[in-house]
Formats: structure tokens, sequence, C-alpha cells
């Protein structure tokens, strides 16, 4: 079995039985906590998504954590972070498992086109100083089914796998990937190692999407996803052009 070979990753966990979300605590006690530390709970009674989502988090089922980080770089580079979280649970599916997980950006990692991963970072900054980001992940590991609202779009990697898989070494793999891509980042600043992952894992580049944002949709080609973390679409008219977040459907399927 592998095991935690972390610096400052999840080298302070708070394991709880059953919590609201692991976001919301984590935010409730960022301020005094070391930079690294690791929220997770057997399950969720009101696990978050974006935009004020419900997260189904069933006990015992599934991976439901947070890390609370403080790095000292500007709040505008706090998105980023979700894709070094996507990058390194790709790594713990793919490498770990075996199982062929693709990233849909921005925030979901889906098998066979359903979903299998969320991720929800937030923040607290003020002007322009970070004070903690907080970076939830949930990944449905051995859930046997979904609530009927999410049945046709969800999947966890013991349907995929057809066995139970073992949360404590998915977790080490996990947590191990993400300190050596966050601390590239921190040291160099860029994406790169993530992005190669997330570029070349991607369920949406090089398809046909539709980019909903609020109220509006707009229909595009995937192209690229750039150093800064966005999506880069080729619009209907053909012009090129960067999203920041929304969600992202493949055209046709
Ligand atoms: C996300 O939001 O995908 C972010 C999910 C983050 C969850 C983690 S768990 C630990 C931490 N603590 C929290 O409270 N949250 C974080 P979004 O892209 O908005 O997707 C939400 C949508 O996914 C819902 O509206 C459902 O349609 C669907 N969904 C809900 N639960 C799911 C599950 N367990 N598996 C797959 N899809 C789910």
């Amino acid at each position: 079995q592998k095991h935690l070979t972390t610096k400052e990753i999840g080298k302070n966990i708070i394991h709880f039985n059953s919590i609201d979300s692991t976001n919301s605590y984590a935010k409730g006690i960022a301020d005094k906590t070391p930079s690294g530390t690791l929220i997770i709970s057997e399950e969720q009674l009101s696990g978050r998504g974006r935009l004020g989502r419900e997260w189904e988090s069933p006990k015992g089922d599934g991976i439901w954590m947070t890390l609370i980080l403080k790095p000292k770089f500007p709040p505008s580079e706090g998105g980023k972070l979700t894709q070094i979280a996507a990058a390194s649970v790709w790594q713990g599916i793919n490498k770990v498992l075996g199982l062929k997980s693709l990233i849909k950006w921005p925030n979901d990692i889906v098998i066979n086109g359903k979903k299998v991963c969320g991720i929800l970072t937030e923040m607290s900054a003020e002007l322009n100083q970070l004070h903690y980001l907080i970076v939830g992940i949930g990944i449905n590991v051995n859930n046997e089914a979904f609530h009927n609202t999410i049945a046709d779009k969800a999947t966890s990697l013991f349907l995929e796998k057809g066995e139970k898989i073992n949360r404590r070494a998915l977790l080490c793999e996990i947590l191990n990937a993400f300190e050596l891509l966050y601390d590239s980042f921190v040291k160099e600043g860029t994406l790169k190692e993530s992005l190669n992952i997330c570029r070349n894992n991607s369920a949406i580049l090089g398809k046909e999407v539709i980019i909903q944002q609020g109220a509006n949709q707009a229909k595009a080609k995937a192209v690229d996803i750039t150093e800064e973390g966005l999506l880069e679409v080729l619009t209907e008219e053909g012009k090129k052009t960067e999203i920041l977040t929304g969600e992202v459907s493949i055209r046709g399927e």
C-alpha cells in the first residue's frame, strides 16, 4: 500500500464521522490552522456544489474532503487550484486504479461520461491579499447507487471497476500527487504539469460543446486550456474567446 510522503499536504488531518460540509467547516477554522490541513468526513449532511447546488455525500462511500492552503500569491490565481486538484485526482484514479477517467473542465472528473468527482475551490481575500484557499474535493468511491435525480449522470469508482476500493490508499496517492503539482506551481508560478494532465486527458477539448453561463447558452468548439487555466473556445462566428467558468456539456451526447 502507498503511504503519505508529503511534507505539508495532509500532515494535519481533522477527521469527522459526520459534518454539514467539510468546506464550510474549513472556512470556520482556516484563519487559525496551518496550510496543508485536511478536513475529511465519512458523510456530509449538506455537502455543497457550485452555486448553492447539493453534493450527495453518503456515509462511508466517498472521499469528502477539503484542503486549507495559504500560498503567498494574489487572489486572482486562486481558481488555478481547481486544475491542480483535478490533475491530482486524475493521477490517483488512472495511475493507481487503472481506470480511464477524463477531466471535464472546469471542475469535474468523469468516467464513461458520468461524473465521479467534483471540485469546489473557495477563497477568502481582501484587496489584493489572499487569506486562504479551500479546495473541496468529492469523489464517489464505493457508492453502489445514487439518488434518482443524479442516477443517470453520476458514477463511482466501485461501479466502474467492479470491486471495492481502498479509500485510504487512494487518498494518499492523491495527496502525494497534489503536493508535487502544488509545489511546482508555488515555486515556478506556472501550472505547466497540471495543465499537461488536464489537456491530455480532457473530456471536452476538440469537441463541440454547449457552454452555459447563468441564463446564457452558447455553442462553441473547445480548443485549449490556457496557461491561466481558462477554457479557450472557438465560437460559431469563428471568434476565439476565453471562458472563466461555467457549465460545459458536449453537443450531441
Ligand atoms: C461540484 O459542483 O461538482 C463541486 C462538488 C464539491 C464537493 C466537495 S465534497 C467535499 C467538499 N465539501 C463540500 O461541501 N463540497 C466539497 P457542481 O459542478 O455545481 O456540481 C453539482 C451537481 O453535481 C449537482 O447539482 C448534481 O447534479 C450533481 N451531483 C451531486 N452530488 C453528486 C455526486 N455525489 N456525484 C456526482 N454528481 C453529483
